[in-house]
Order: structure tokens, then C-alpha cells, then sequence
């Protein structure tokens, strides 16, 4: 940390992103009037990723590694991540979340930080003016099109891209939502959203471009969207039944029913 501009950590979860974990902590590194810090959260990369960031020039202090050693899935590192960013000294003021594929733009961190106050998310989004997809093939485009009605319809969350992983959140509502977080996969980011709104929460968005991944693969299967279906339908039937919350849904959906 430079001790210039505001405190801010960024988060990344990986699983096997070699050609592009390196870049990405350097653009990090080179940002400028914020003071970053970065928590990699790896889930037991095979390719090589966890030499790289072990062999980050960064100054060490400002990145840390979580190596978990074994996929123990999306939600619970990005929790992790964010669980470990709250216990920072000194705290960071915003907590950025972002993929490690180069998919988000470190460049729009700024415009993202500069939106954003102790109490607000601001999502960086594909779906408003100024928002693109680059690179994703037809089927891709259905289901998150389809993943972000069900968010809307579904989870009444106020945001057109409720789907994006790239964002920046206030500390204070971090600290209010962090430790009550369940979801495993990609429907965390259902979740973040749906507890952020729940509690009156501001939710914002600015405008990204998002590049589709030149290298690796996508880790999103049918299981993942599964489990985001699943997640959707227990919000639903929290709204409706003022359950106390969405897990409450899977317990009961195991046969554990909620009193
Ligand atoms: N630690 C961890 N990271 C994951 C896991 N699944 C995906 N990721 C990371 O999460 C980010 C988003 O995943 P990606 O496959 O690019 O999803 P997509 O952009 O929706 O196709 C990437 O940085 C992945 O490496 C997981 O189970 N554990
Ligand atoms: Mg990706």
C-alpha cells in the first residue's frame, strides 16, 4: 500500500488460471490513487497458478493466498476471501470482487470504488447503457439472460445484472451480510445481492465490459446452475412465506423442515 486514496481489497477466486493470474496482479499493482490489496483464494490449481502468485514481485504484505488445497467451491471462497479481507489491518474502506481469467477489467475498479459508499454494492454490469459481452456464444448469453430474470423475478433483487461477480462493496455492509452467507457456487452472487436488498442495503451498478476468457475453461456446469435455480426458488419461497432465510429452504428441502 502506497497510503494514497481509498483502502481497497480485491478479492479472486481461481481454480486453474495460469495464463492470466500474473497479469492481472500487476495491473493490480499499478493502479492508481487507491490503495489495493489482494486475497487470492485458490481452490487447488494444478496448472502452475499458485507458483505464480507465490512469485508475485508485489509487495508481499498486500497479496495474501488462501490455498484450500481442494474445490470446495465458488461461494465459499469468495466468502472466505471476503471474511479474510474484514480482518485486515489496516480495514480496507471497499472489498472488489473479480474473476482471475481476465474477463473483468482491473481499469474499472476505480469507476467502481468511486460509486460506492460503506452501505452500497455497486455491481459492474453488462446490462445497462454503456455495458457489453464480448466473446460468449449464444447459449452463454441464454443463460444469463435467463439467470438475471430469475434474480429480478424471483429474488425482487433491483439490479439488471444480478449475475456479474465483478463488484465493489462498502465495508459496512459487508460486515452485515458476510458471516450470515450459505451459497457454495455461483449462487452467491444471488445471495450477496438478495441479503443486501433485505436489509435496505443501496444497490447500484456501472457500466463493464466483460471479455469472455481467451484461456482455460469456464467452471460453470450444470450443477452450478442448478444450484443457482435452487437458491432462486428459496428466496421465492421466503418472500412468500417469510421464512427467516434462504437456507432455510435447502434444510427443509433435505426433509429438515423449519419451524
Ligand atoms: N477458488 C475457486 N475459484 C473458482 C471456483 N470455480 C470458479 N472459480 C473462479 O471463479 C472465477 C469465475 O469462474 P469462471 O469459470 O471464469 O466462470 P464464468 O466467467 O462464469 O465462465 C474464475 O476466476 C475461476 O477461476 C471454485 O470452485 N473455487
Ligand atoms: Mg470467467
Amino acid at each position: 500500500m502506497n497510503g494514497a486514496g481509498p483502502n481497497v481489497c480485491v478479492v479472486i477466486p481461481t481454480l486453474n488460471e495460469l495464463d492470466t493470474i500474473g497479469e492481472l496482479i500487476a495491473e493490480l499493482s499499478e493502479l492508481e490513487n487507491i490503495n489495493v490489496r489482494a486475497i487470492i483464494v485458490d481452490d487447488g490449481s494444478t496448472d502452475g497458478t499458485l507458483e505464480i502468485v507465490g512469485a508475485t514481485s508485489w509487495w508481499d504484505d498486500d497479496v495474501q493466498l488462501i490455498n484450500r488445497k481442494k474445490k470446495l467451491g465458488l461461494g465459499t471462497a469468495i466468502r472466505t476471501g471476503i471474511m479474510r479481507a474484514l480482518e485486515l489491518h489496516p480495514p480496507p474502506d471497499y472489498i472488489v470482487t473479480m474473476d482471475g481469467d481476465l474477463s473483468h477489467d482491473p481499469q474499472a475498479i476505480p469507476l467502481l470504488v468511486g460509486m460506492c459508499d460503506s452501505e452500497s454494492v455497486i455491481i459492474g454490469s453488462r446490462y445497462i447503457e454503456g455495458g457489453e459481452i464480448r466473446g460468449w456464444n449464444a447459449s452463454r448469453h441464454i443463460i444469463s439472460r435467463v439467470a438475471n430474470i430469475v434474480a429480478r423475478v424471483f429474488g425482487k433483487i433491483p439490479a439488471r445484472d444480478c449475475t456479474s461477480g465483478f463488484r465493489c462493496y462498502g465495508v459496512d455492509l459487508k460486515r452485515a451480510i458476510a458471516p450470515d452467507l450459505k451459497a457454495s457456487g455461483y449462487d452467491i452472487q444471488l445471495e450477496m445481492l438478495s441479503e443486501a436488498a433485505r436489509r435496505g442495503f443501496r444497490i447500484g451498478e456501472a457500466p463493464i465490459v466483460f471479455r469472455d476468457r481467451e484461456n482455460g475453461d469456464s467452471k460453470l456446469d450444470a450443477t452450478q446452475i442448478l444450484k443457482y435455480a435452487m437458491t432462486a426458488f428459496g428466496l421465492f419461497i421466503h418472500a412468500h412465506n417469510s421464512r427467516p432465510h434462504i437456507a432455510d429452504w435447502k434444510a427443509y428441502s433435505r426433509g429438515n423442515r423449519v419451524s
